[in-house]
């Protein structure tokens, strides 16, 4: 038995994926508990050990295509844990290789249609309506799987047919993919201060309804240092990267360092991706993907948004900053929070 929050929560055995993980579902009262903290779960989680990943029931069904996705090695994978500065990232580095003189028309289109979210099929209801914002949203998918049925998940599907070379967004952790994935593919890895994570995804799970949480953010640090959010637990996620760090085709890169020294960033990730850009393309590629300019173009990701979090504490491009957090923290909840960090945060790595 595990305490989610105040809720005890028992789990039913049902499989053994590829990747060696058990699935276990939560159901029953146990997921009726967790709903009445999380309106927009509609159906059940599944947790896969080890690690204890927390997803979505319909992860199950993906698990074994993603975990045996056919990378080709002109791939990057820009892996994070939620809220870490995915977005961002990912189109840096989509800009970096594709458009870094700013005249590609394809930099005009929707971020997710570039730079696909692998994963991001199983944050889809079953019970979506089919003329919801959401799956209208990716024309890229509809121009290269003309065929197929948005419902059965759009993000995989259009992965698979993306023209070279492919950027791809995972918020996976490592041991759920391909042990093969480092040896085939670069990843850029980011990693961000679990203060501001947890501000970050307390604002993302109440701002859009598929999650709808409903309560402050002392409750939500609580599932957030207890490892039962959806994507599991921050430091195993983080861990598993950190330990990988070494290898030449992992970059890792802090998010706080992203905001205090863009250009040095750029010229290291340059080095990584082999871009060979100059000086003033990499000046572009900075400008092109501050948080002012992105929010100023990507109006979709605010499309399927609850207007009244909008209007109360932004959109998806909340803040962007690396010292937000201190303004939601009480002296109390930083305190427990630090103590956390200190004790599953110890093989090594220093938060910025
Ligand atoms: S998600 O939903 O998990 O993919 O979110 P993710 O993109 O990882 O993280 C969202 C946070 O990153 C901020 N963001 C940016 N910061 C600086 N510059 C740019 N260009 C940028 N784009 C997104 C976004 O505002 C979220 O952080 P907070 O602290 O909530 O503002």
């Amino acid at each position: 038995m595990v305490l989610i929050g105040q809720v005890n929560v028992r789990f039913r055995f049902i499989k053994v994926l590829k990747s060696g993980h058990k699935v276990e579902v939560v159901d029953g009262e146990e997921m009726e508990a967790i709903r009445k903290d999380f309106h927009g779960y509609t159906t059940n989680l599944i947790r896969l050990t080890p690690g204890r990943w927390l997803v979505h029931d319909r992860y199950k069904n993906l698990a074994n295509e993603l975990y045996d996705f056919k990378w080709r090695s002109s791939d990057v994978v820009v892996m994070t844990y939620p809220k870490c500065g995915t977005t961002w990232t990912q189109e840096i580095v989509w800009t970096m290789r594709n458009n870094p003189d700013l005249d590609n028309p394809e930099g005009a289109t929707t971020l997710l249609d570039r730079v696909p979210f692998i994963d991001g099929d199983m944050n889809i209801p079953d019970d979506i309506p089919a003329d919801s914002p959401f799956l209208a949203m990716s024309q890229g998918f509809r121009k290269l799987c003309p065929d197929a049925d948005p419902k059965d998940g759009f993000s995989l599907q259009l992965s698979k047919v993306l023209p070279d070379p492919r950027t791809i967004k995972t918020h996976l952790p490592f041991s759920l993919l391909h042990p093969s994935l480092l040896d085939t593919v670069k990843v850029v890895y980011v990693v961000r201060k679990p203060k501001a994570v947890a501000v970050s995804y307390h604002h993302h799970s109440r701002l859009f309804s598929v999650v709808g949480f409903q309560g402050p953010l002392e409750k939500f640090v609580k599932y957030f240092t207890e490892g039962n959010l959806v994507y599991g637990p921050y430091w195993v996620h983080v861990k598993e990267a950190w330990e990988q760090r070494e290898h030449p085709n992992l970059h890792l890169v802090f998010y706080e360092d992203l905001k205090a020294d863009i250009m040095g960033e750029l010229r290291r990730l340059d080095t990584f991706l082999g871009t060979h850009l100059t000086d003033t393309q990499l000046a572009k590629v900075a400008e092109h993907t501050s948080f002012n300019q992105m929010k100023a173009r990507s109006k979709e990701y605010d499309s399927f948004a609850i207007p009244e979090v909008i209007q109360s504490e932004g959109g998806f491009f909340r803040r962007g900053q690396s010292s937000d957090w201190q303004n939601k923290f009480t002296p109390e909840l930083e305190a427990y929070m630090d103590a956390w960090v200190n004790e599953k945060f110890d093989f090594g790595i220093q938060f910025k």
